[in-house]
């Protein structure tokens, strides 16, 4: 609790351009959630490294998901947005976390799988701890939910598990956080390939909306994405790629899958598809215009930066120097 508020905690990686899946399974449940709760929002610029990257693009790209988050509504001075980075508590907790975690638990993180699949000739540390250091971003700040999409669950699962075994070690140090997983748009499928999640790191641009994607571009791959020959519109399984299409329309009009299944009812994917095209339009095109004015506005953006910096450092500080007693690491002398 901070100001007899609960806590939220979430963050995103400033790796690869942020697809429709990032807004509609994450950032849109942010903006809905952060009246409720006293927010923190990071950019997870440390767990980009995971991966090689190139470090002027690094900068770049963690600079415009910051103002990406301020663009799509989260005022700065309500919210704590800041980089991950800046705050070294992040790091100093990850590690004393890590030798709370177990090899086995970390071997079985489906992403860990996944990414070392995908990067074989970099299979580092990083990438395997990974969890860790997402479990010490949660709860440095005391985190009672994280809105995430569904793939993070696992994560989230781990964190829990830390949070309670530190507790029966030493006491109420941590507060164990529920995920928060919105009911349409947790996973945004590939518009190549229904059977895949929509990924910011997918080597075919037509299989992901880009948030930055210009309204023709948005019409096109919703036009082109890959449906089925049934030709009829129903909400189920069997069809995964009309499925994700009912998702992405429903989550971006506000409509259940089974109000948008009805209003589409009798007609064919001709219709719902250019339909869907402007539906993402219309929920992207605000955020790019504010996103195109904030960017030209340094001295606010720097400002922001600066100030959430320091109170992302207060708040995990509290956290971090408690843990530090309980382990045992002596007290500082003033
Ligand atoms: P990458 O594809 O490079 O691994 P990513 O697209 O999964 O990255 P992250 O930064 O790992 O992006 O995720 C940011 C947030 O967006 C997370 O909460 C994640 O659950 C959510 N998210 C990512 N992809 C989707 C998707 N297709 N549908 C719904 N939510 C998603
Ligand atoms: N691992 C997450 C990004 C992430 C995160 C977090 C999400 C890092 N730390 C803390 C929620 C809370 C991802 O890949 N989407």
């Amino acid at each position: 609790m901070i100001d007899g508020k609960k806590v939220l905690f979430s963050g995103m990686q400033a790796t690869g351009n942020l697809t429709l899946g990032n807004y509609l399974g994450a950032l849109k449940n942010w903006i809905s959630l952060s009246n409720e709760y006293e927010c923190f929002y990071s950019v997870v610029d440390m767990h980009s490294i995971t991966v090689r990257q190139d470090p002027a693009e690094l900068r770049r790209r963690a600079r415009n998901l910051f103002i990406l988050y301020v663009a799509a509504g989260l005022d700065p001075e309500k919210n704590c947005i800041y980089y991950q980075s800046h705050c070294s508590a992040h790091a100093e907790l990850a590690w004393i976390l890590n030798c709370f975690t177990y090899m086995g638990e970390l071997s079985r993180m489906t992403q860990f799988k996944d990414k070392s699949a995908k990067h074989a000739d970099n299979i580092n540390a990083g990438l395997f701890t990974y969890p860790v250091l997402m479990a010490a971003d949660i709860l440095l700040y005391q985190a009672d939910v994280v809105p995430v999409g569904i793939d993070q669950m696992q994560h989230l699962e781990l964190t829990r598990n830390l949070a309670e075994r530190f507790n029966n070690l030493y006491g109420d140090v941590f507060t164990v956080p529920e995920a928060y997983i919105g009911k349409v748009g947790a996973k945004i499928m590939s518009l190549q390939d229904p059977t895949k999640k929509m990924s910011k790191s997918d080597e075919n641009p037509n299989a992901s909306i880009y948030l930055m994607d210009d309204p023709d571009t948005i019409m096109r791959k919703c036009k082109r994405a890959v449906t089925d020959s049934e030709g009829i519109i129903c909400y189920r399984d069997e069809q995964p790629g009309l499925k994700n299409l009912i998702d992405i329309y429903s989550a971006c009009t506000g409509k259940t899958p089974q109000e948008t299944v009805k209003e589409f009812e009798g007609k064919g994917y001709g219709e719902l598809k250019p339909a869907v095209g402007e539906a993402v339009i219309s929920v992207l095109k605000p955020l790019q215009d504010e996103f195109a004015r904030l960017s030209k506005d340094k001295a606010y953006i720097d400002s922001a930066i600066k100030a959430n910096a320091e109170k992302a450092m207060y708040v995990s500080s509290k956290t971090l120097r408690k843990v530090q007693k309980k382990v045992g690491f002596p007290e500082r002398v003033r």
